[in-house]
């Protein structure tokens, strides 16, 4: 297994629309995995293949407090959704900033498994903000779109800042 790098907002792949899968086999095994590890050891409850500019419909996801519920979503589809919740959201994309987002309170997810067996699944809570925070990044949106352009602005220049402290 492997560590993969993750993009940085505002890089423009983070802008990329992911494609749907179409042959689930050892390379998209291998990546899953690879993203798995990646995502704990950042450490983080979820990963879309969009940060690690992969184009690819594929996300992992756990938000147990063992992490030991390993979640691995393929091609998934929103089948319907209600209610809502207002909850704090970090991003391993952009890195040290956190803001408050609206988002369904309950989901219906459909994707398919790495055996490419179709599966089902409600989610509410932290489990329903994961999923549509990383199908977000599968099409090319990022947490801070969904906040005002002035703090929009200021994350962009708090980023750029702490990029050039790091150069
Ligand atoms: O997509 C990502 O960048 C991962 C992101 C997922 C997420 C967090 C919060 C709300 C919605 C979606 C993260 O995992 S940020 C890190 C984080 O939330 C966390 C880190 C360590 C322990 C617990 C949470
Ligand atoms: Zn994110």
């Amino acid at each position: 297994m492997a560590l993969l790098p993750i993009l940085r907002f505002p890089d423009p792949r983070l802008r990329k629309v992911a494609a749907p899968i179409t042959n689930i086999d050892d390379s998209i095994r291998r990546l899953a995995a690879d993203m798995a590890e990646t995502m704990y050891e950042a450490p983080g409850i979820g990963l879309a293949a969009t940060q690690v500019d992969v184009h690819k419909q594929l996300i992992v996801i756990d938000v147990s407090e063992a992490k030991d519920q390993l979640l691995v979503l393929i091609n998934p589809e929103i089948v319907s959704n209600e209610g809502a919740q207002v909850g704090e959201e970090g991003c391993l994309s952009v890195p040290g900033v956190y803001d408050k987002v609206e988002r369904a309170e309950r989901v219906l997810v459909r994707y398919l498994d790495l055996d490419g067996k179709a599966q089902q699944r409600e989610a509410d809570g932290l489990l329903a903000v994961c999923i549509q925070h990383e199908m977000d990044h599968l099409n090319g949106k990022v947490f801070v779109d969904h906040l005002s352009l002035l703090k929009q602005t200021r994350i962009k220049s708090k980023l750029a800042k702490q990029a050039r402290i790091t150069a």
